[in-house]
């Protein structure tokens, strides 16, 4: 059968094994082939194909529900789902979302982009389900490394709520880096336990004895599974513990194995776990050999690996972040890097290669990563943060609770403020300014550049008190050459780049680069525009703007934060608050979420790009004149 004929999972429900088998091949080539072209995640999905091919034969989706943990694992099942010809159009503008999403398909129960949901949002649909009255089934597919997420446990603890649940653990040894922690550790001993494996393949052969499924009684063999999944129980003890059945591990590329537990698995009461072993990148040699590069894709040939976008001499910013990091830790031991399973993507990588005892991976758990780092501040550390704008939302109560309210030195550094791009909106970081706003003695940060992110590195641990916050967008630095060294910052205060009389042109962070298109314009067309780097989005300095403000009749704002809560409204605030007489145009991101597409692109749709900016200025100015 070709994939371009399966218009739904029921079309999978009358294939043989061989045909199912043949279906993982042309998913591969597919996905290999969509990700080459536009970029995306890789290895995650290619190591789920035949688990997904399974649990879509086994389950009846839509009306069973799949929830998927991440969601960047779960290409196959959008081709599974009558999205062959969608998938085309995958992480492109207007296009398919790179995750799961309710508004997509009825087959995405869950939309999802963050780790470590699944089982919670599993569980709800459950609990729902049993209250309803009704009878379908619930399946969380989940990643070994978004097991290291806390919420997870929070989920099994209340798991007993439900009567019955499957939870669908995908092990692939992974989180994006190799996982961390005494989790994954667990989990590799209930691998290798030779005990554990010999019970395994009795346990296999028992079940290859049982008769054949025509006229089989579901409740003899419930009854058979439950006495042998007794008797492996210890290797899952935890899972036990918490009140979960333990079955594994099973062999995630074996589809007649995947087929035959999961159909046992799918009538079965209570809360039971389905360790599956995968192997991350498969069938893909490039991806096999590196899973860590290949997690995710900028558009590559698939021969050599090679990237399909001409390289840039420019580093990337987060790049330029870890390598302050490491100049700066070189010189004070006391200064700790933490990541959420990051390492690279933070740039803390480049820290970790040369002083490995300086940096922390604690795996996707960004909510301990802060109270951790809090510890740490009072024992008398120097430790910086370093968690992408979108995921340390996760992390909002103990940014105040445990770092703030005790005036603790905690450096946040936050990338990918602002939009992210194809990753769409679970990933932009549009609300960080507004989140850390509130937070009293919050210093927030925002350069303008390379050289404003190591200065503001070095201002953040050595020239101010209490917690700061440093955000910059995804994307590289304007210049391939890094000024070395450190300049002191003074606190509080903005740089007014070029001065005018007849509007001010406010940016915040890297926007400034938008708004010196503006101002060229603005000049272009007979106008004299005041252009300032904020830098300092808290605390703003109350003499300077104050004089800066009333010296405008129009102020302009630009960011890439949503407009509630970000830089504009704080300059509101500031002229209400001041009674500054003058008139305010804010542009940023709006109080809507923004979908998936090139960062230009979304700035053009939106009207937050230079030129947009200037042609809604002018008119305004036009109009006033
Ligand atoms: C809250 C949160 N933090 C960080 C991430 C970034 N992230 C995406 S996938 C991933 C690794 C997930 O590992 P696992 O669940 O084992 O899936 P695999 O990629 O190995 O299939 C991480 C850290 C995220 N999506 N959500």
């Amino acid at each position: 059968m070709l994939l371009n004929d399966v218009h739904s999972p029921q079309d999978l429900k009358a294939l043989s094994v061989v045909e199912l088998q043949d279906l993982a091949r042309q998913l591969r080539e597919h996905i290999v082939d969509q990700v080459s072209k536009t970029g995306g995640h890789l290895a995650p999905g290619l190591g789920v194909v035949e688990l997904t091919l399974a649990l879509h034969f086994v389950y009846n989706s839509p009306s069973d529900k799949i929830v998927w943990d991440v969601g960047h694992q779960a290409y196959a099942h959008k081709l599974l789902t009558g999205r062959v010809d969608y998938f085309k159009t995958l992480r492109q503008f207007h296009g398919m979302s790179g995750f799961p999403k309710r508004s997509e398909s009825e087959h995405d129960a869950f939309g999802v982009g963050h780790a470590s949901t699944s089982i919670s949002a599993a569980l709800g649909l459950a609990v729902g389900r049993d209250h309803l009255k009704q009878s379908h089934a619930v399946v969380a597919v989940i990643g070994d490394g978004s097991m290291t997420g806390g919420m997870v446990f929070e989920a099994l603890n209340n798991a007993g709520a439900t009567k019955s649940i499957t939870i669908i653990l995908n092990d692939n040894k992974m989180s994006i880096a190799p996982n961390v922690g005494n989790f994954s550790r667990y989990l590799n001993r209930l691998i290798s336990d030779p005990t554990y494996n010999r019970m395994r393949e009795d346990w296999h052969g028992l079940l290859q004895k049982l008769p054949g499924t025509i006229g089989r009684r579901v409740e003899d063999i419930m009854g058979r599974a439950e006495t042998v999944a007794k008797s492996v129980l210890k290797p899952g003890r935890l899972f036990e513990d918490l009140g979960a059945r333990y079955f594994g591990p099973i062999d995630g590329h074996n589809i007649p194995e995947l087929i035959e537990f999961l159909t046992r698995v799918r009538t079965m009461p209570g809360v039971n776990l389905v360790h599956v072993l995968t192997e991350k990148g498969r069938g893909l040699r490039i991806a096999e050999q590196d899973p860590y590069k290949w997690h995710g894709a900028a558009p590559f040939d698939v021969e050599s690996g090679a990237s399909s976008a001409p390289p840039t001499a420019q580093p990337a910013l987060t790049t330029v972040f870890g390598k302050a990091m490491l100049e700066l830790a070189r010189k004070d031991a006391k200064i700790v890097g933490i990541t959420g399973a990051m390492p690279s993507g933070c740039g803390l990588n480049i820290l970790e290669k040369e002083l490995p005892h300086q940096v922390f991976d604690v795996g996707i758990a960004e909510g301990h990563a802060v109270t951790f780092a809090a510890g740490l501040a009072c024992a008398g550390m120097l430790p910086v943060v370093a968690i992408y704008s979108t995921f340390l939302q996760r992390a909002y109560d103990q940014m105040i609770h445990d770092v703030a309210l005790q005036h603790l030195k905690v450096v946040f550094v936050l990338d990918r403020a602002g939009l992210v791009g194809a990753d769409g909106p679970t990933h932009h970081g549009s609300f960080d300014l507004s989140y850390l706003r509130t937070i009293p003695e919050m210093t927030i940060l925002a350069p303008s550049d390379e050289t404003e992110l190591r200065d503001m590195l070095h201002y953040a641990l050595y020239g101010c008190e209490g917690p700061v916050a440093i955000r910059f967008p995804r994307g590289n630095a304007y210049s391939a050459e890094i000024r070395p060294g450190f300049v002191p910052i003074t606190s509080n205060s903005f740089k007014v780049i070029e001065e005018g009389r007849d509007v001010l042109l406010l940016g915040a962070g890297f926007m400034l680069a938008e708004l010196r298109k503006t101002s060229e314009i603005l000049k272009q067309n007979g106008f004299n525009p005041t252009l300032a780097d904020a830098r300092f989005i808290k605390p703003l300095n109350v003499s300077g703007y104050q004089d800066l403000l009333s010296r405008h009749s129009t102020v302009v704002t630009l960011e890439d934060n949503a407009l509630p809560g970000g830089f504009g409204a704080a300059i509101a605030e500031f002229i209400g608050d001041q009674e500054i007489q003058t008139r305010l145009l804010r542009y940023g991101l709006p109080d809507a979420f923004v979908e998936h597409g090139e960062i230009k692109q979304l700035y053009q749709e939106l009207g937050i790009d230079g030129e947009s900016v200037a042609v809604k200025v002018l008119k305004y100015l036009s109009d006033r004149r």
